[in-house]
């Protein structure tokens, strides 16, 4: 459990309940052991780039060793907020996949995030799937820092390394009848626990649409404080969409679906009167349950003001443009 010390202008931990707090709670389940170790495959014959990223492949009990993945930082994206620190964010986690409290950072290291491979289809020129070293080294890493508000009014700041999404859009050339690319995450029960609860519409995922995918904010992070991704974040890579609430960046996916048809999104399906497909951030529009005006800094406690598209209005705001009227915030 994470312990907030409380002043009297902080909203209190238990006003804003969790994301599945609507369902009630159920055991999970057992978590089974026997999970193959680290897969060590040989890794001989790659460049540089590669050779770091698959070093360590999860899949065990123990804390997985991450390899060093540094890239030079764009001076673009400021955060204009101190970073979180990285044990917070690290283990004070969403990922239902391992269960529904924040503290599945250790349950979430039986992921075997190597070998890995993305599917990509739809409507596309010709659906392919490519292997994770392959795609990354097609693209140029970069770190950006970016703030991540959750819905449930936390919100974090951490160095992401990887690429745009919009490089991976481009790779998948879709056709013009395209309207959104769904964003498939890891459903494998031998692995995540949480499978095992049917209440929940498995497989996590998300969506965004075609302009919001070509837009240069949506990136697709591969490493965090300079390291690989850990389990508990979305191993061995996920989205990061700062202007949404943080349940759009889906985690450890394996798959790109492009369609004409707006997808019904995990959390959008289990409660729709409370989490929406756009999801934007926006402080006067309160959630159902609690207000969204501020948030809480993981790590420290502190509670700040919430901004308007998180504070990424410059970059997105303009693609909102012709959907007023549209249920945008929520
Ligand atoms: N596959 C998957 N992706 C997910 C989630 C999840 O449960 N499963 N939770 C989302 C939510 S609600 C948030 S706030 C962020 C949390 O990311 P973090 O644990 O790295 O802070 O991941 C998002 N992506
Ligand atoms: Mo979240």
């Amino acid at each position: 459990m994470h312990i907030i010390r409380r002043r009297g202008w902080e909203i209190a931990e238990h006003e804003v309940t969790p994301e599945a707090v609507v369902l009630g709670r159920r055991g999970l389940g057992r978590i089974g052991l026997g999970a193959a170790l680290a897969s060590t495959a040989a890794f001989g014959t790659r460049p540089a780039q590669a050779q770091i990223l698959g070093l360590f492949g999860g899949g065990g009990t123990k804390p997985v060793p991450l390899a060093p993945l540094t890239a030079p930082r764009n001076p673009r994206y400021l955060p204009g907020r101190a970073l979180t620190a990285e044990k917070a964010a690290t283990t004070y986690n969403n990922f239902y996949e391992f269960g529904e409290t924040k503290d599945i950072w250790q349950a979430a290291q039986r992921l075997k995030f190597a070998p890995w491979s993305i599917a990509v289809d739809g409507m596309v020129a010709k659906p392919f799937t490519i292997g994770f070293e392959d795609l990354v080294n097609k693209t140029k890493l970069e770190e950006r820092v970016y703030r991540h508000r959750c819905v449930e009014a936390w919100a974090m700041t951490v160095p992401w390394t990887g690429f745009p999404l919009a490089d991976l859009v481009r790779l998948a050339a879709p056709t013009s009848a395209a309207k959104y690319v769904v964003l498939h995450s890891l459903a494998d029960a031998k692995q995540e626990p949480g499978l095992h609860n049917p209440m929940y519409p498995w497989p996590y995922i998300e969506g965004l649409t075609m302009a919001e995918a070509a837009n240069e904010l949506p990136f697709l992070a591969i490493g965090m404080y300079g390291r690989q991704v850990p389990p508990q974040d979305g191993a061995p890579i996920r989205l990061l969409t700062p202007w949404k609430y943080g349940f759009k960046s889906a985690k450890s996916i394996v798959r790109l679906t492009f369609t004409d048809k707006r997808p019904q999104t995990f959390w959008a399906q289990l409660v729709p009167s409370e989490y929406g497909f756009w999801a934007n951030v926006n402080p006067a529009v309160p959630h159902p349950r609690w207000s969204q005006a501020r948030e809480r800094l993981l790590g420290t406690g502190e509670m700040v003001p919430t901004q308007i598209w998180n504070g990424y209005g410059e970059f997105v705001a303009h693609l909102y443009d012709g959907l007023k009227g549209h249920r945008l915030f929520a």
